[in-house]
């Protein structure tokens, strides 16, 4: 898109159906550039596409162009290099999340001893969980050294060398055999990722589907440890979400306030500043300015944490984060890591707004760096909201919020829905378990990931979101997928009436809405825990490949989405992408393998399905085909028994 057709009201809509991005776009867009137009001016390489072949990069006799009936100088074949790429994506991805989850890990023993200033053990009982479920002794000991103890044992997981980590257990045991089966259960993630980048090296390992099994276990790795160690001390650390309200959009923004906003993935110094936010004497300092207060609002994944725990707005996605610079309105943006564009650096340039990187691994040429170092959590914190205040009279250009906003509710843990579905002295998923085996819903749809340039920003998401809910499929969303939905207006209360009436049935008698905010990207474990308890419940099966679910990732663009798709197929889930190819679609000997040959193993499979509409039906009937396998395919009509009837049924 060039900057004409940038100022052509038909072309915001053409690449965002978010009504605050097409307002701006509209107000601003060509004036600064933005991700729309370089997508507009960039076409995507057609190398790896079906038609295209694929590029290896691995060596110096490269870069090699390989075909169907060519290969590299090496003699490599396209499906093992289209494998390997796969699988070195899969193991950034599992870099990525299990890199955060090691972070947490770390922070939860300083937290322990003292010495992370302004944090403190917060759920209890969750640590308690997961310490055992870590092997460590609980007894009456101290909570604190509990902490420790959890801390060293999580920390130890990520370099595990021998052995399978203790959290596989948390899948059912059925699973973990078809997993021993296939020899992917995982040692520590780090030891997995760099198995995957030894054998991915030039003349190592060479079988597609060998390939393949490795970054099965890497992402295996990262599911169900390092994403799920991040979650659980998440939780620990900062509380397990509890539903909450809150609202959504760029119209969040306040003209007469101090807008500080949060961007990236790491709960930690963004907890904090949430907090700070309110404290009585910056408040008077903003004031002093001509402020009226501090506004604290979140983008990506950031903000789904602190959505979750203290109901702050996400003002947007990955594709609204320049968009909410062009605000004007905006005195400072303070980012972590992950899905940072680094075209944030060059745009603040041209407003007021300041950029603040604060994690040690990650630096942008343009913004201002204020090291984040677990111990300066409080001081950081208070600089960096001081500095956001002081620019507010900087304001120099008209700001332009849109009045856009919709109500949400979030912060569905999976204990949370437990809560809800049993009441407080019976948690249980047995509620839910009938629903699915009377018919009343059909299935369970996780739809997840990312926004793509190249796709009409949340399109797909909240396409697939209506269309899953109106058949009473529930939808459990995280990351993007989540935020895209709420904006739409799809996590108001009235939501509900556009629910089928057997989801809405039991929508109404528990309380809980038909599309459950699960959280952020790392919080995808969540899901893989629900699952688990769903089968241990019983009545569905024996394991999570039985179960009428399936994932969707239908604007994915992050290697996280590639590790992502992977554990949850491997874990026996149908699992599709949509919107821009995966980069398997060249070989057909690795799509072969992702989706007969995983199924066969995994009972689970990956695949890519460019039309929403076809991809939708074919989510329906394989959701419908378990349903058919656990004999449940015929609604049956509800028959309250009476007393005798029961005491009957207790007899057989
Ligand atoms: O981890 S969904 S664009 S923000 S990668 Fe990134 Fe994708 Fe958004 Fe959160 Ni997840």
């Amino acid at each position: 898109m060039n900057k004409m057709k940038i100022n052509n009201e038909k072309s915001f809509k053409e690449v965002t159906e978010d009504k605050a991005v097409a307002e701006i776009l509209g107000k601003l867009g060509g004036e600064v550039p933005t991700i729309f137009d370089r997508s507009a001016s960039m076409k995507c390489c057609p190398i790896g596409s079906s038609v295209s072949g694929i590029c290896c990069k691995n060596c110096g006799m490269g870069p090699c162009r390989v075909r169907e009936d060519k290969t590299g100088l090496c003699g490599a074949t396209l499906g093992t290099i289209t494998a390997r790429n796969l699988a070195r994506h899969i193991a950034a991805g599992a870099a990525a999340h299990s890199d955060h989850g090691r972070d947490l890990a770390h922070l939860l023993g300083l937290v322990a001893e003292g010495k992370a200033e302004g944090l403190e053990i917060k759920d209890e009982l969750k640590l308690m969980k997961l310490a055992k479920n870590l092997g460590i002794e609980i007894g009456d000991r101290d909570i604190k050294e509990i902490a420790r103890d959890t801390s060293k044992k999580a920390l130890s997981l990520f370099g595990q060398q021998e052995g399978e980590i203790d959290l596989i257990k948390v899948a059912p045991g059925k699973r973990q055999e078809v997993w021993r089966k296939n020899n992917v259960v995982p040692r520590g993630v780090d030891r997995e990722i760099v198995e995957v980048m030894h054998r991915t090296h030039i003349g190592v390992d060479q079988e597609a589907e060998h390939i393949l099994d490795q970054a099965i276990r890497c992402a295996i790795g990262d599911g169900w440890g390092g994403s799920m160690i991040a979650t659980e001390i998440t939780d620990i650390l900062f509380n397990t979400p509890q539903a909450r309200k809150a609202k959504t959009n760029l119209g969040m923004l306040k003209e007469d306030e101090v807008n500080l906003v949060i961007h990236g993935h790491e709960p930690t110094l963004s907890e904090i500043i949430v907090e700070l936010a309110d404290n009585k004497e910056l408040v008077e300092y903003a004031k002093s300015k001509g402020a009226k207060g501090i506004n604290v609002v979140g983008i990506c994944c950031t903000a789904n944490e602190v959505l979750m725990r203290q109901g702050i707005a996400p003002i947007g996605n990955f594709l609204s984060q320049e968009i909410a610079i062009m605000t004007g309105a905006i005195e400072l943006m303070v980012v972590d890591i992950q899905c940072i564009m680094q075209a944030l650096g060059k745009l603040t340039k041209n407003f007021h707004t300041k950029l603040v990187t604060t994690s040690p691994k990650c630096k942008i040429s343009g913004a201002i760096h204020m090291e984040f170092k677990d111990s300066n959590g409080l001081e950081l914190a208070r600089e960096i909201i001081k500095m956001a205040i002081d620019n507010f009279p900087m304001r120099k250009e008209k700001i332009y919020i849109p009045d856009v906003t919709s109500d949400l509710v979030a912060g569905f843990s999976h204990e949370y829905i437990k809560y809800m579905l049993g009441g407080r002295f019976r948690e249980s998923f047995r509620p839910l378990n009938d629903a699915i085996i009377d018919g009343r819903i059909q299935g369970v749809v996780g739809v997840v990931g990312c926004n793509n340039a190249r796709v009409t920003q949340d399109k797909y998401h909240n396409f697939l979101t209506r269309e899953l809910i109106k058949r009473d499929y529930l939808v459990v969303l995280t990351g993007c997928a989540a935020i895209s939905t709420a904006k739409c207006g799809l996590m108001e209360p009235e939501a509900l009436e556009y629910a089928g009436e057997g989801l809405r049935s039991i929508c109404e008698a528990v309380g809980i809405p038909p599309i459950l905010h699960l959280g952020s990207c790392v919080d995808n474990s969540r899901i893989l825990t629900v699952l688990s308890e769903v089968v241990q419940e019983g009545g569905l099966g024996e394991d999570i490949s039985d179960l009428p679910v399936a994932g969707i990732a239908p604007e994915w663009m992050s290697e996280k989405a590639l590790s992502i798709g992977t554990y949850v197929a491997a874990s026996g889930v149908y699992t599709v992408f949509s919107g821009e190819p995966i980069p398997v679609e060249s070989s057909s000997e690795v799509k072969e393998i992702m989706t007969k040959g995983w199924q066969e193993k995994y009972g689970g499979q990956l695949e890519y399905i460019p039309d929403i509409e076809e991809l939708l039906n074919k989510v329906l009937s394989v959701i419908q085909e378990k349903r058919k396998a656990l004999k449940i395919d015929i609604k049956k009509e509800r028959v309250l028994l009476d007393m005798e009837a029961r005491r009957a049924l207790k007899d057989v």
